[in-house]
């Protein structure tokens, strides 16, 4: 897929998931890199930038995308030759995304501890960090049930129950709506990330932060799958983290919308769950309190304020 194909079906959400939208715009820097036609390192370097902005551009909520890109572009800091920078890219490229991948089998095996036989257990969305502790701990043999809900507007729950029952896992599909309904009847909530502030709180699909508060009300722990990349560098410095807001005709069709002058949709793709409803985020580097979200950006990131300035 050519960087301008990539793009925009990250922006359509034909690729969608944080994880796969970080590989999938790291890939189409890849093969932008290979074929791309410079007479020196700088005119390289500025071609790269431009594919680099691009993609960023996409999509502004999953920290993913912009951590992907820069460890790419960071490659490119100095080079005597056009092959040479080429070359640095292809294999940063080629680093992330096993790292990428390496990373969602580590959290699997990680978070199916966290899950025991006879667990009843709640997603939302389409998290394959998530959905991976969930399938590694049923292919451990461990008898579990999900609750997997509808996801409104795209419906990304649909997806997740497919892939649940292709498993053979028992699962009830619910509408969004009905989260706190069947709460008490579960023992785990486990969701994906599209960012992670340093303070702990938690960006993901919207509705997340509603299921985090009814589980916290019913005493019901809140499991974070999120892969280190998801960390958000810049929220040391307090800044926030941008929500997406899509348009409007995926919540209510343009025809039904324009005979409604008085009514304006709102469509946030996403929420912040405050640290407080997290019990725990589980990165491939190990399971921990969302209070430790600061020391996985400094001192596994490698992050320092002064760098972010
Ligand atoms: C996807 C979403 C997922 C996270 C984590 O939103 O909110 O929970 O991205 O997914 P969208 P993963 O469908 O709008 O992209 O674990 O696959 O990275």
């Amino acid at each position: 897929m050519v960087l301008s194909e990539t793009a925009a079906s990250i922006k359509n959400m034909e690729i969608r998931g944080a994880g796969r939208i970080a590989r999938a715009a790291v890939d189409a820097l890849a093969d932008y890199a290979r074929n791309l036609d410079a007479s020196d390192p700088d005119t390289f370097k500025q071609e790269m930038q431009k594919a680099a902005d691009l993609l960023t551009g996409t999509r502004p909520t999953a920290v993913s995308l912009p951590n992907a890109v820069r460890s790419v572009m960071r490659a490119l800091d100095s080079f005597d030759s056009v092959e040479a920078a080429r070359d640095a890219v292809l294999l940063r490229a080629a680093e992330f995304v096993e790292h990428s991948e390496h990373a969602i089998e580590r959290i699997a095996e990680i978070g199916a501890r966290h899950i025991s036989d006879g667990d009843v257990l709640l997603t939302h969305c389409n998290s394959e960090a998530a959905l991976g502790c969930i399938l590694e701990a049923h292919r451990q043999g461990k008898e579990i049930e999900v609750y997997a809900t509808e996801v409104r507007p795209r419906g990304q729950g649909l997806i997740t129950i497919r892939t649940l029952n292709d498993a053979g896992i028992r699962t009830n599909y619910i509408v969004d709506s009905a989260v706190r309904y069947f709460i008490n009847d579960v023992d785990l909530v486990f969701v994906g990330a599209d960012a992670i502030a340093v303070n702990g709180a938690v960006v993901n699909k919207i509705g997340t932060a509603q299921i985090a508060h009814a589980a916290n009300e019913a005493r019901t722990n809140v499991i974070v799958a999120a892969e280190t990349y998801k960390f958000a560098p810049r929220t040391i410095l307090g800044e926030l983290i941008e929500i997406e807001e899509r348009d409007p005709a995926e919540v209510l069709p343009r025809e039904v919308a324009e005979k409604l002058p008085f009514v304006r949709v709102r469509n946030p793709a996403f929420d912040v769950t405050p640290a407080e409803y997290v019990d725990l985020i589980v990165t491939e580097q190990g399971a921990i309190p969302p209070g430790l979200a600061f020391t996985v950006i400094r001192d596994y990131l490698g992050w320092r304020i002064e760098e972010l300035r």
